[in-house]
């Protein structure tokens, strides 16, 4: 297994006004999630299981001020400076033949991550969005105005002539079809964003078909689904908030009625063995937001055993292939 990895940071959410005053000792928000994996293990862990791994360490970026408000979108000029740096990192490692691992962060850095991952093929890939949400808000929808829930929407070609331009994002060109993404694990889609899906005819795995289906079956669908015509590179951008809160209470926006632990590593483990995983994205990982160390604990192992799964990780063990039986 000669997996090359690529280890990234990007934040683009302030830290909140007032969690110095309320906390006596401020934890960091989720700008702090790669320093936590990586202190549980993460590339020891990798490398033991037999991939060559290389950390590239922080990306930086400037800070943007004023960054303020375009329409509703926040942080726009930060966002967009940011995934551009990450895009062409990113396009650089794939060139050179490597598989690709971005840890976040907010989930805004999938634009830059998948526009990277897209630019530096000469086909299409396929995404795998594992997450409680769809993302897919375009800056007019969004009832927030984060952009952690717009990315796939600058993404999208079909999406295009309903994205208003915006500072620092001029270099963001459309790269996946509404037909090569996949999502798994739905259960807080928005209103807007459900017309878009139901409007594009994108393929859907919510909770309610995860606990229909199976998790078994949702991969085979899912894999039949993104190779049914060629075999494309697949992008999986993995949300830590698709795992169940009582696994994964670590993260800004938990949900209730997610995938379990076993179905969370599952995914991985199907991915995996299809040879096409070809990036990935691990975010919302944020430890300010457990309220014990066993929380931030419990969230941070399950996003390493996730990522085992990427690569190789099998629950039923595994074993170099050289391996030789001391003999007496
Ligand atoms: B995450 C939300 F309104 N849909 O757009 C939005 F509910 O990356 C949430 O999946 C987005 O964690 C969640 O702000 C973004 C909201
Ligand atoms: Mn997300
Ligand atoms: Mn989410
Ligand atoms: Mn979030």
């Amino acid at each position: 297994n000669n997996t090359f990895m690529l280890v990234f940071n990007l934040h683009t959410q302030p830290f909140k006004k007032g969690l110095k005053k309320k906390k006596k000792k401020p934890r960091g928000g989720v700008e702090r999630g790669p320093d936590v994996i990586r202190a549980a293990g993460l590339v020891e862990k990798l490398q033991a299981q037999g991939c060559a791994v290389k950390d590239y360490g922080n990306l930086s970026f400037e800070e943007v001020v004023p960054d303020e408000p375009v329409g509703r979108a926040k942080r726009v000029r930060a966002v967009g400076g940011a995934n551009q740096k990450l895009a062409e990192a990113v396009s650089r490692v794939k060139r050179d033949g490597h598989t690709a691992v971005m840890l976040g962060g907010d989930h805004s850095l999938a634009i830059g991550s998948i526009h990277g991952h897209a630019a530096a093929l000469q086909s299409p890939l396929g995404v795998v969005w594992v997450d409680a949400h769809a993302d897919i808000n375009t800056p007019l929808t969004s009832p927030t105005g984060n952009l952690h829930g717009q990315p796939m929407s600058y993404l999208i070609h079909e999406l295009q002539s309903k994205i208003p331009a915006l500072p620092s994002f001029s270099w963001v060109k459309p790269c996946v079809a509404a037909k090569d993404l996949v999502y798994i694990g739905l259960r807080d889609v928005d209103p807007e964003e459900h017309y878009i899906l139901k409007l594009l005819d994108v393929k859907t795995f919510s909770m309610t078909e995860v606990d229909r289906l199976g998790i078994a079956r949702v991969m085979e669908e899912t894999c039949d689904y993104l190779t049914a015509k060629v075999k494309k590179p697949i992008h999986l951008s993995y949300d830590i908030d698709a795992i169940d809160p009582s696994v994964t209470p670590a993260t800004g926006t938990p949900v209730v009625g997610g995938l379990s632990y076993r179905e969370g590593v599952y995914i991985t483990e199907h991915l995996c063995q299809t040879g096409l995983l070809s990036a990935v994205d691990m975010v919302e990982v944020n430890p300010a937001r457990g309220r014990t160390e066993d929380e931030v604990q419990s969230t941070v192992r399950t996003a390493v055993d996730v990522l085992l799964g990427c690569f190789g990780r099998r629950r039923e063990g595994n074993h170099p292939a050289d391996y030789r039986m001391p003999e007496p």
